[in-house]
C-alpha cells in the first residue's frame, strides 16, 4: 500500500518533469528544413574533421585520441586503431586524398607479428571490417573512390590479422576465447569466459573475408561459433550473457537484447542478408521471436533470466538502442517506431542517453552514468528515417547534433561524458565515434537531402557491420553460389546435384533440423539468388518530407524485400493515433514497481533484483 502511494507520487513528478521537457521541445524547436537538413549535414562533416584531425595531429600512428589533453594513447593492439576504423568514413565523405593517403600509409607501414594480447571481438569488428570495407572500396572502380596504385594491401593485411586470430577458436564448444595474442596464439593463462556478443559477432567480417580469399576456413569458424551458442540455448530460445568457451556453461544467464549480447542477434540477420545463407535466417527468426515474447516490455526491454523468464534486471543500458534499426533490417518497424520514442524520451531528459536507466525508478542507473559518445540511438534514429521519412527523427538529429557540440566538444576532439547529470567531460574517445556515430548522422542529413552517397545510391546495397563498417552486396560476397559452395554451407536439400551430396551431419547438431529438411556438408551449387539478394532494400520515395504529409498519412513501408517478422504493407498497418503517441512520448510510465529487493511488473509477474551482482560487476561490451 504504501509503496503503491510512493509509486503515485513518483509518477506524477515524473510526468511532470517529461510534460515538462516534451513542452519546452515543441515550443522551441521547429522542424528541420531542407536547407537546414544541408546545413546539419556540412556541420557533422566538421564534427568528423575537428575529430579525425586532432587524432592525427596528435595521436597518430597511436590508437586513440585523448581530445582534453591532445595526445594518444594505445588501447587495443597499438596499430593506428582509429585511422583504421575511418577509413571508410572517408570514402563516404568523398576524401579521395585523405581516404588514398591513409590507405597507402596502412598498406606500408602495418603489421600484426606483434607480441599483444587483444580481443578478438574488437579486433575483428574495428580492425578487420575496417581493412575489408576500405579494401572493397579502393579495388573497385563502382566506388568512385577506387586507388590506381592499390594492390590488396590491405586484403593481404586483413587475412594475416585472422590467420593470428585463429587459434582463439580452438575449443570444444567452437566458441572463441575472448583475446588472443597476435604472436604466441591464446595465452595458457587466458580466461575461458566470454561473452555472446564477443563469440557471436565474427560472422560478418569472418565471412567476407573467405569470399574474398576463397578460403573456407574463416567463414566456418564464426559460424560454428553461433553455432556452439545457439545450440546451448535455454528451452525458451534465449541466451545468456556470458559462457564458458571449455564446457559450454552459462556463467552469467541474463538475457537481454543490450549488453554482453547486442550484436549477436544483429549478426543473424545481417549474415543472412548478406550471405543468403538461410541457417543465419532460420536461428534469427528463432532469437528475435523469443526475445519479442520474453524481454519485450513494450516500449521498453528488460533482461530476464534465460531458463525462467524472471526479469532480473529492469535497465535500459545504451547499448539496446541499436534494436530499433535492426527492427527496421527485419520489417518489423512499429514496435521499432514506439521504442525509439522511448530511448529518445531518456536522451531528451539528460541530453545523452546514460549506459543504464532503471525502469523502476526512472533514474540514472547507479554506476552507469557515463555516456562513451556511443552510435546506437543515432544508427536507429538513421534507419527510421530511412524507412518512414517522418521528419520527427530529423529534429532528433539535431538533438544529436547540438548535444555533442556543446556538451561534448572538447579542444582536439569530442570527449566522452563521464556523468550524463553533470555533463562531465573525461580525456577519450573511441575510435567507434568516426567510424559510426558521425557516419549514421552524418548519412541522415545526407539522405534528407536526397543526396547520392555511397550507401543509399551507390553501386551496390550495403550492410553496416556492427560497427558501422560498409560491406557491399556484391556478386563476389554474395551470390547463393558461393556460399553453398563451401564444405557444412546449408542449402535446401532439392537444390543441390544429387551426386554432389554427402551426409548429413547437422541433425546431430541441430535438433530442430529434424523438421528443418537440410543437407549439411554440402559442395554443391544453389541455384539463383535469394530474395532479398534479388531486390535488396527499398524504402518510401524520397519526395515525402512536408511534415503535414506524414501527420496526415502514418509512414508507409514499401519495402518489397524481405519481409521477415511481420507483414508491413500500407493496407496493413493500423492507424497510429498520433495525440496518443505524443501522450506516450511526453509521461513514459515505470514498466513495474520496486517494493524491497523484489518487484512486480504490470502483469503481477513476482521479480526479485539478483543481489549476488552489482552494477560494478557486469562486463560491457564495448
Ligand atoms: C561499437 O564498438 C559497436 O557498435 C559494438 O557493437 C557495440 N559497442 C560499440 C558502440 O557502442
Amino acid at each position: 500500500m504504501e509503496s503503491n502511494l510512493r509509486w503515485a507520487l513518483y509518477a506524477i513528478l515524473i510526468s511532470m518533469t517529461f510534460s515538462g521537457l516534451v513542452l519546452e521541445h515543441q515550443v522551441l524547436a521547429e522542424g528541420v528544413k531542407p536547407d537546414e537538413a544541408k546545413q546539419l549535414r556540412d556541420e557533422v562533416r566538421e564534427m568528423f574533421y575537428h575529430a579525425f584531425d586532432g587524432y592525427m595531429n596528435n595521436a597518430f600512428p597511436l590508437d586513440e585520441l585523448k581530445p582534453l589533453s591532445c595526445q594518444g594513447e594505445d588501447t587495443l593492439g597499438g596499430y593506428a586503431l582509429t585511422l583504421i576504423d575511418s577509413l571508410d568514413t572517408l570514402a563516404l565523405l568523398g576524401d579521395r586524398e585523405r581516404f588514398t593517403s591513409s590507405v597507402e600509409w596502412i598498406g606500408k607501414n602495418l603489421q600484426f607479428n606483434i607480441n599483444k594480447t587483444v580481443s578478438v571481438f574488437e579486433t575483428t569488428i574495428r580492425v578487420l571490417g575496417g581493412l575489408l570495407s576500405a579494401h572493397l572500396i579502393a579495388s573497385d572502380y563502382a566506388t568512385g573512390m577506387r586507388i590506381p596504385s592499390y594492390d590488396n594491401e590491405l586484403l593481404v593485411l586483413a587475412e594475416d590479422l585472422t590467420r593470428r586470430m585463429l587459434p582463439a577458436f580452438d575449443t570444444p564448444t567452437g566458441i572463441p576465447y575472448g583475446s588472443v595474442n597476435l604472436m604466441y596464439g591464446v595465452d595458457k593463462h587466458e580466461s575461458k569466459i566470454t561473452s555472446t556478443a564477443g563469440g557471436g559477432t565474427l560472422s560478418l567480417e569472418f565471412g567476407v573475408l573467405s569470399r574474398l580469399t576463397n578460403d573456407p576456413v574463416f567463414e566456418q569458424v564464426a559460424k560454428n561459433a553461433v553455432r556452439g551458442l545457439w545450440a546451448r540455448r535455454s528451452s525458451l530460445d534465449l541466451v545468456g550473457a556470458h559462457i564458458n568457451v571449455f564446457t559450454g556453461e552459462w556463467t552469467q544467464k541474463d538475457a537481454g537484447i543490450g549488453t554482453s549480447i547486442d550484436s549477436f542477434y544483429e549478426y543473424l540477420l545481417k549474415a543472412y542478408i548478406l550471405f543468403g545463407d538461410e541457417e543465419y535466417l532460420y536461428i534469427f527468426q528463432e532469437a528475435y521471436g523469443s526475445a519479442m515474447q520474453y524481454l519485450h516490455k513494450d516500449p521498453w526491454y528488460v533482461e530476464v533470466n534465460m531458463d525462467s523468464g524472471a526479469i532480473v534486471w529492469p535497465v535500459f543500458n545504451s547499448l539496446q538502442a541499436f534494436w530499433p534499426g535492426l527492427q527496421v533490417l527485419a520489417g518489423d518497424v512499429d514496435p521499432a517506431i514506439r521504442t525509439h520514442t522511448a530511448f529518445f524520451s531518456v536522451w531528451k531528459r539528460y541530453g545523452f542517453t546514460p549506459e543504464g536507466f532503471n525502469l523502476a525508478t526512472l533514474s540514472v542507473q547507479y554506476g552507469q552514468k557515463s555516456y562513451p559518445l556511443r552510435p546506437e540511438l543515432i544508427e536507429s534514429t538513421y534507419w527510421l528515417y530511412k524507412a518512414t521519412r517522418d521528419p520527427r527523427y530529423l529534429d532528433a538529429g539535431r538533438d544529436f547534433v547540438a548535444s555533442l557540440q556543446y556538451g561534448a566538444k572538447c579542444p582536439c576532439g569530442y570527449c566522452h561524458i563521464t556523468d550524463v547529470e553533470q555533463h562531465k567531460q573525461e580525456d577519450h574517445l573511441e575510435s567507434f565515434f568516426l567510424a559510426e556515430t558521425v557516419k549514421y548522422l552524418w548519412l541522415l542529413f545526407d539522405l534528407a537531402v536526397n543526396s547520392d552517397n555511397l550507401v543509399d545510391n551507390g553501386p551496390y546495397k550495403y550492410i553496416f557491420s556492427t560497427e558501422g563498417h560498409l560491406l557491399p552486396l556484391t556478386p563476389q560476397i554474395s551470390l547463393a553460389r558461393e556460399h553453398c559452395s563451401y564444405f557444412g554451407g546449408y542449402c535446401p536439400r532439392n537444390a543441390t546435384k544429387p551426386e554432389q551430396e554427402q551426409e548429413s551431419t547437422l541433425s546431430n547438431v541441430y535438433p530442430y533440423h529434424e523438421s528443418f529438411s537440410v543437407t549439411g556438408l554440402i559442395k554443391g551449387l544453389c541455384p539463383g539468388l535469394t530474395h532479398a539478394q534479388k531486390y535488396g532494400f527499398s524504402y518510401v520515395s524520397p519526395e515525402k518530407t512536408e511534415r503535414e504529409d506524414v501527420n496526415r498519412a502514418k509512414p508507409v513501408i514499401t519495402s518489397r524485400s524481405i519481409v521477415l517478422v511481420s507483414d508491413q504493407t500500407v493496407e496493413k498497418r493500423p492507424q497510429v493515433d498520433v495525440e496518443e503517441e505524443e501522450k506516450f512520448t511526453s509521461q513514459p510510465e515505470p514498466i513495474m514497481s520496486i517494493s524491497g529487493g523484489s518487484s512486480s511488473d504490470q502483469t503481477g509477474q513476482e521479480l526479485t533484483l539478483l543481489e549476488s551482482e552489482t552494477d560494478d560487476q557486469r562486463l560491457y561490451s564495448s
